[in-house]
């Protein structure tokens, strides 16, 4: 055992990831079949406008038993973009055996701590033996990951420049919703500037929520939701145990509430809220405290003064007078981002609507602050700051402490508050995982191989055995939509929220 590996470590690194049998047979004679023209999940003119030379191109499927024939060494460069998801290692190891199976003298080159590292030629060769101990494990220390969004003229220019630089045919992105958007726009970008250069992404999110058609998982779902589930059923069981506490839970899930439905099945909390059947209910914060208070008044009228209540991160963007307060929050901290809290505040007094500052100004000071955080590199309010869990269950105690008052609870709430999230981001992938980046990455050079650009690599079937997964390629542009980012409206990948 070498320095720093501990024994389960090494033992993972021994699994062999297992391929769909159309890979496995070898890149050598796959054989690619078009559909027909593809469109987009919304406003289909608006984002052809957007992407003319990738708009519109059709779905790829792959079949082995081609003919073969001589194949060029690829130069390919691949990068690791948003939060960590167990997988990530997997890709690029598919990625590198994949293209030594092209030819042998093909090279991969990673670029360091996310996008930034190809605008500003930040990069590492990725060789057989540095790749070797990354192999099943979890984590995006190999090459790093970050959150930087390709979008200026100069970004893209100093993209270009990287790219030409190093020689490559193609680029991998292996990414969320926002990382395959920068996907999307490298691969518009380089054929407007007439560049043989192929731009292929990569589903990657614990989120759950890049999904849609053909695209049926992001890898990294599998592993965290099992990760989070394993926790949270430990709680359940102390929970029963002591028989006095109530525990609640905020689970990773930016925007769609994926994880917490997960966990939720696996483990039957006694609460689990939704955000997506929150907003399609309208429940305003008030009922989503009278609602959990009434769980534990009637657990404790049955002799149970104990429980647990799970919320998704993102819990709070769903509710719709919170909804209408970041918005404005938003396009405000889009034109003054920066200032310390109390300038923040005061700014937001002014220049909210009436209803929004009151809402505002009805929060705990924690919340408030959270909330006036700035955005991050996409726009998005970052979730993860902000303790929804210990705001429910503060407005949870006030709201029985004002029960008790009238006679109708006699308990107490002990509470304790959680957040499992970065807890499960970075273990080893699941048997699942393993294998579904392993093949993403394959598939990723199918697509190189034969010089397509603007694609996400899927694989399709993920229910059925992992021989019959079948590889495709997605259109990116077919997967957009129009949003409001920042104030304004762009073309972005569509998140997939809870149905
Ligand atoms: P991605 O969408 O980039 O995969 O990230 C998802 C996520 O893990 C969310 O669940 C969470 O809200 C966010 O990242 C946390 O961001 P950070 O890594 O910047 O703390």
């Amino acid at each position: 055992m070498s320095l720093g590996v501990s024994p389960l470590d090494a033992e993972r690194r021994k699994y062999r990831p297992r391929l769909p049998t159309v890979l496995a047979r070898g890149m050598a004679g796959l054989e690619v079949e078009a559909g027909g023209p593809t469109a987009a999940v919304a406003d289909a003119d608006a984002i052809r406008k957007h992407f003319p030379q990738t708009f519109g191109r059709p779905l790829l499927r792959f079949r082995s038993g081609g003919p073969g024939g001589a194949a060029k060494p690829l130069r390919v460069g691949v990068v690791l973009s948003g939060g960590q998801a167990p997988g990530g290692h997997n890709v690029i190891a598919g990625i590198l055996d994949a293209l030594r199976g092209v030819h042998g003298e093909s090279r991969l080159h990673g670029f360091l701590g996310g996008p930034r590292g190809i605008f500003t030629g930040q990069h590492r060769e990725l060789t057989v033996d540095l790749v070797e101990p990354y192999r099943n494990s979890g984590g995006f220390d190999m090459i790093g990951s970050g959150r930087d969004k390709i979008e200026t003229p100069e970004q893209l220019a100093a993209c270009r420049a990287t790219c030409e630089k190093l020689d490559l045919d193609a680029l991998v992105i292996i990414g969320g919703d926002d990382s395959n958007t920068n996907a999307a726009v490298l691969a518009e970008y380089f054929l407007e500037q007439q560049l043989d250069l192929s731009v292929i992404g990569v589903p990657k999110t614990i989120d759950g929520d890049l999904k849609g058609g053909p695209v049926e998982a992001s890898f990294g779902f599998d592993t965290a939701s099992k990760v989070y589930g394993e926790l949270i059923g430990n709680i359940c069981r102390d929970a029963k145990s002591a028989g006095k506490y109530w525990h609640f839970v905020k689970l990773m899930g930016r925007s769609a509430s994926h994880v917490t439905l997960e966990c939720a099945l696996r483990t039957r909390p006694n609460l689990a809220w939704i955000g997506e059947e929150v907003r399609k209910n309208e429940l305003t914060l008030r009922e989503i405290v009278d609602r959990t208070a009434d769980v534990v008044r009637r657990r404790r009228e049955a002799g149970r003064s104990y429980g647990v209540v799970l919320v998704p991160e993102g819990l709070i963007e769903f509710i719709p007078e919170m909804r209408v307060l970041i918005d404005e929050l938003n396009a405000l901290l889009a034109l003054h981002a920066g200032g310390d809290a109390e300038t923040q505040r005061r700014r937001a007094a002014e220049q909210l609507t009436a209803p929004s500052a009151a809402v505002l100004e009805s929060l705990p000071g924690n919340i408030r602050e959270q909330l006036l955080k700035d955005r991050d590199s996409h726009g998005n309010v970052q979730v993860s700051l902000i303790e929804t869990e210990s705001l429910l269950a503060a407005k949870v105690a006030e709201r029985l402490d004002a029960w008790r008052a009238e006679g109708t609870f006699d308990g107490s709430l002990k509470a304790h508050r959680h957040f499992f999230g970065y807890e499960g981001r970075c273990a080893a992938p699941s048997n699942f995982d393993a294998d579904y980046a392993y093949g993403l990455g394959h598939v990723a050079v199918a697509l190189i191989a034969r010089g397509r650009t603007g694609y996400m690599a899927a694989l399709r079937g993920l229910t059925g055995p992992r021989g019959a997964w079948e590889p495709v390629g997605v259109p990116l542009t077919s997967l957009m939509r129009i949003e409001r980012r920042k104030g304004r409206p762009v073309p972005v990948i569509a998140k997939a929220l809870v149905e």
